[in-house]
């Protein structure tokens, strides 16, 4: 059935692009830019991703914090869900929390995780609006006890299918996300954990493998030409 339904978005690209609201359910189409929403679609989620999949990042304090916990990412038809459990932070407090680059939390500060995760080289931008950095997923506040216990789901990044952050780096940052450029101005990388499927123990994904997991219509209308380098993505992140 994703297989028919894939078909039947790719016909309606090829022969009518734009005649027909191709949209599977995303929340990313809309920037009235024509063909910005084309790329969009090409990139949705539901038919190519692995439904079902489910990844984990344990996440541990950077030096001299102490905020830990487990993000769980399940793949949907229509999105990614992500639970988020956290504990160990301040009352009521604010903060960013990003996919970011590479699968590496051995930095004592969190910057081996890299820049953003922004394979599309985007601006950055809070999960409300699109385009934005695939990694974007806003902010989490805590509770009165200092815990996050939160749900969200992302359309625009998955398992196994566009823009996958299996093998990924997570980062939850000591202030809030405020949307600013480039990175949101979210401060210190205060928690870090490697996003790892179920059952495996995965390192940043290769070229190679990102190409293997794309899908063959991703790479026709649009990305290499916009594809940021991540070395240009991590300059970002290091900037105050
Ligand atoms: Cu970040």
């Amino acid at each position: 059935m994703n297989r028919a339904r894939w078909m039947i978005l790719l016909t309606a690209l090829a022969v009518g692009c734009g005649s027909e609201p191709a949209d599977d359910g995303g929340d990313e189409t809309t920037t009235g830019d024509e063909t910005e929403t084309d790329v969009e679609v090409v990139r949705e989620t539901g038919p190519t991703a692995d439904v079902g999949a489910r990844a984990v990042a344990e996440m541990a304090p950077t030096e001299g914090n102490s905020v830990s916990g487990t993000v769980i990412f399940m793949q949907g038809d229509d999105g990614l869900q992500v639970s988020v459990d956290l504990t160990g932070l301040e009352a009521g407090t604010v903060h960013g929390f990003h996919v970011h680059e590479t699968g590496d939390c051995s930095a004592p500060d969190g910057t081996s995780a890299g820049g953003h995760y922004n394979p599309e080289g985007h601006d950055h931008a809070l999960p409300d609006s699109a385009p934005r950095h695939a990694g974007d997923m806003g902010n989490v506040t805590a509770d009165d006890d200092g815990n996050v216990q939160t749900t969200l789901e992302f359309s625009n990044i998955s398992l196994g299918g566009p823009n996958p952050v299996e093998g990924r780096g997570l980062i939850l940052h000591a202030s809030p996300d405020d949307g600013g450029q480039p990175t949101g101005n979210a401060g210190a990388r205060i928690a870090c954990g490697v996003i790892t499927l179920d059952g495996e123990t995965t390192a940043a994904p290769t070229a190679e493998a990102e190409a293997a997991a794309a899908p063959a219509p991703a790479a026709a209308p649009a990305a290499p030409a916009r594809r940021r380098s991540a070395a240009a993505a991590e300059e970002d992140e290091m900037a105050p």
